[in-house]
């Protein structure tokens, strides 16, 4: 086996890596540069002179700095890092990287929206990609997957289609980051194949809280290939070690405006500060003698295998160490192909598969300019390339040696062809008529959309009929909002019912019964994670602020790796109520935040500090809005004054109702915030939202 190190990738960036510390400036033939703040001209005040090679090449260099963006997940943030398999999964796969423990295997992800382009909103509702290269040492495997299981279509001609209706409308280029247009639902409600991943978009999944905090998934069914030949279908399962936790739809809509690279932020600050995300690698393993055991076909990317059914089995951990250093040579200029598999593994006839499998290696000529992009810094293979492969825009190597071909003795024969050791696909019979025609088996649309909805906790499903109507009733065209009513029908009377009476369409008659069946894994609540590891508090507070009980709050908050912001009306050192004697963060002024940007609130105590909160209209609405979005919300001693200011039930002292005070932490008797304050406050925390 190839011995790999974690940091190998890291290792084979440096020769690519350029320090300008301590250099002079040049052009980009190393000429140094005599001044570049002034071009050439005949005179102070006369034209600029065509020699002037500096301007030149300086604009002609800016002028082309852009390349085309990802015609779909054009928005993407990424990082390095390594997975490592727990134990041998040799009984399935002859993949190193899956077979030994002792391996890291370096990887890069790239998380991304698909709509929105490059400067889009990270916050919009949308798919989110979780596409993973894995540099093992037998060459590149992509893991080119969604955080979500299954896909609008079931077929790769129709991509153009789905993509054309979902982005912005051809004549104006609106909207932008949204599906909330009467493209988008014209489309899919003509096309009921689409329902299953319109009730996954319509839900939380598509607002995730943060990369951190989203499941990943290969949708597809690929197989697995061991030393004997032996074929087992897979789908391949990522999963926060975090949970999974969602925004809700007025916060996310808010955080756009309020900082629209909320998620690459937040990917970012974690990585830095040391919060590593991390996920574990989940199989689902399907036999090969059990591929039609099943209602749907495995070869249909709109359906899943219920955990319940075959269970997903922990087999790995991904890591993620290292932010990269420059954005658009590593996150920008990254390149996946779902059709890059290691021996091993291989691919099934999903007809979104297959189509995929053109279409990556395809759209990076243009993007990238040309066939070489495999040797990027960011592409490029840690195992050794050598093939016959020559010149095109963009080479960077120096091929030696006159036999560029196939067999050669000029060469020496070399590269010679590994033949038994190297990628041999899966001698799958196919046997058929050429027909353009889909397969019975992928014929049931409604069957998993009610499985979905059926397994959704009450406030999601809240949320999803708040998502239908907020979508539909962006839709101008009522037959469209009617059609669609008509597709929820098939999945669940109560649904189609509480969608229709939002958006001025006639009650649907029922049509069945709902099957009952339910996926408990479904749900957001079956993740859950432990902890609070890389949660944002927000703590209010203001001159005179008590300061024994901040300091202690701050410290717990950091003990368990939550980051605090403390936020008073002005920026800079707050004075306390205790000559300032203790360390504390320095203010952020709060009308440059938001309650939206942080995962819970706590109000400080302190007389003074809790009189001057209740004036400011910026803290009032701060707890009114963190309270509306569910958030854990604390308050010490005098700090309760502000949350009686904001309304919040149960603030008063008089019984809030049923439900109503969930989340609501309060310290009543004076004093620094205590031991049981904090205790109760961070146990609030890690429960994230009261809906
Ligand atoms: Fe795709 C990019 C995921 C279906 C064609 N796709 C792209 C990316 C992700 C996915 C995560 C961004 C990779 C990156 O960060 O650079 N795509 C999926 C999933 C699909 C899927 C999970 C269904 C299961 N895609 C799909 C189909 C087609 C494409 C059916 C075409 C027939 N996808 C592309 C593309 C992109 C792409 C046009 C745009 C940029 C790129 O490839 O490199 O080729």
């Amino acid at each position: 086996m190839t011995e790999l190190r974690r940091d190998d990738k890291d290792q084979q960036l440096a020769s690519a890596r350029v320090d300008h510390a301590d250099t002079r400036l040049t052009t980009d033939q190393g000429i140094p540069v005599e001044d570049t703040d002034n071009s050439l001209h005949a005179g102070t005040r006369g034209p600029s002179l065509l020699e002037d090679f500096h301007l030149r090449e300086k604009v002609m260099r800016f002028d082309h700095e852009r390349i085309p963006e990802r015609v779909v997940h054009a928005r993407g943030s990424g990082a390095y890092g390594y997975f490592q398999v727990y134990e041998s999964l040799a009984r399935y796969t002859t993949a190193e990287f899956l077979c030994d423990p002792s391996l890291h295997t370096p990887v890069f992800v790239r998380f991304s929206t698909v709509q929105g382009s490059r400067g889009s909103a990270d916050t919009v509702r949308d798919v989110r990609g979780f596409a993973t290269k894995f540099y093992t040492g037998q060459g590149n495997f992509d893991l080119v997957g969604n955080n979500m299981p299954v896909f609008f279509i079931q077929d790769g001609i129709k991509f153009p289609d789905v993509i054309h209706a979902v982005k912005p409308q051809p004549r104006n280029e609106i909207p932008q980051g949204a599906s909330a247009h009467d493209s988008f639902w014209d489309f899919v409600s003509q096309q009921p194949e689409t329902m299953h991943h319109v009730m996954w978009l319509m839900s939380d999944r598509a607002i995730p809280r943060s990369f951190r905090t989203m499941q990943g998934f290969g949708v597809h069914t690929f197989r697995l290939v061991n030393a004997q030949g032996g074929n087992t279908f897979v789908k391949f399962h990522w999963t926060p070690v975090l949970g999974t936790h969602s925004l809700v739809w007025n916060e996310a809509q808010k955080i756009a405006g309020v900082d629209p690279d909320f998620n690459r932020r937040d990917l970012w600050e974690s990585i830095e500060s040391g919060a590593l995300p991390e996920y574990e690698l989940g199989l689902q393993f399907i036999p090969e003698d059990r591929e039609f055991d099943f209602d749907w076909d495995l070869l249909d990317p709109t359906k899943i295998i219920p955990e319940e059914l075959v269970p997903v089995t922990p087999v790995g951990k991904l890591v993620l160490n290292r932010n990269p250093d420059n954005f658009f040579a590593e996150t920008e200029q990254v390149a996946f192909c779902v059709g890059n598999v290691v021996p091993g593994i291989d691919f099934t006839d999903d007809p979104l598969l297959q189509a995929r499998l053109f279409s990556y290696l395809d759209t990076q000529l243009t993007r990238l300019g040309g066939p070489n992009f495999a040797q990027l810094p960011v592409n490029r293979p840690l195992a050794p390339v050598h093939h016959h492969q020559q010149d095109g825009f963009g080479q960077h190597e120096i091929p030696m040696g006159e036999g560029n071909y196939h067999p050669n003795t000029l060469g020496g024969g070399c590269p010679v062809v590994p033949g038994g050791d190297g990628f041999r696909h899966f001698p799958e019979r196919v046997d058929g008529h050429k027909i353009r025609r889909r397969s019975e088996t992928f014929a049931d649309h409604y069957s998993q959309a009610t499985l979905f909805w059926n397994s959704m906790s009450d406030w999601e499903r809240s949320h999803i009929i708040e998502a239908y109507r907020f979508e539909l009733g962006k839709c101008d065209r009522m037959d469209v909002r009617k059609r669609l009513v008509d597709h929820l029908e098939q999945i669940d009377h109560q649904l189609a019912v509480a969608v229709a009476a939002g958006i001025g369409v006639d009650e649907p008659a029922p049509v069945g019964e709902n099957h009952g069946r339910s996926s408990p894994a479904l749900s957001l609540t079956a993740r859950t994670g432990e902890g609070v590891l890389g949660r944002r508090v927000a703590i209010l507070a203001a001159p005179g602020v008590e300061e024994v009980g901040l300091s202690r709050l701050c410290q717990a908050l950091d003990q368990r790796g939550a980051k605090a912001d403390l936020l008073a009306p002005a920026a800079g050192p707050l004075r306390t109520n205790n000559q300032d004697t203790l360390e504390l963060p320095e203010a952020k002024a709060l009308n440059t935040m938001a309650s939206v940007l942080y995962d819970a609130v706590v109000i400080a105590g302190g007389e003074d500090s809790a009189a001057a909160l209740v004036e400011d209209g910026y803290a009032v609405h701060f707890v009114a809005e963190a309270y509306l979005h569910a958030k854990p919300i604390g308050a010490v001693a005098e700090g309760v004054s502000l949350l009686r200011r904001a309304g919040l039930p149960g603030a008063d002292g008089a019984p809030a109702p049923d439900g109503a005070g969930a989340g609501v932490v309060i310290q009543t008797e004076n004093g620094p915030a205590g031991a049981d304050f904090l205790e109760e406050f961070i146990g609030a925390l890690t429960g994230q939202r009261y809906f």
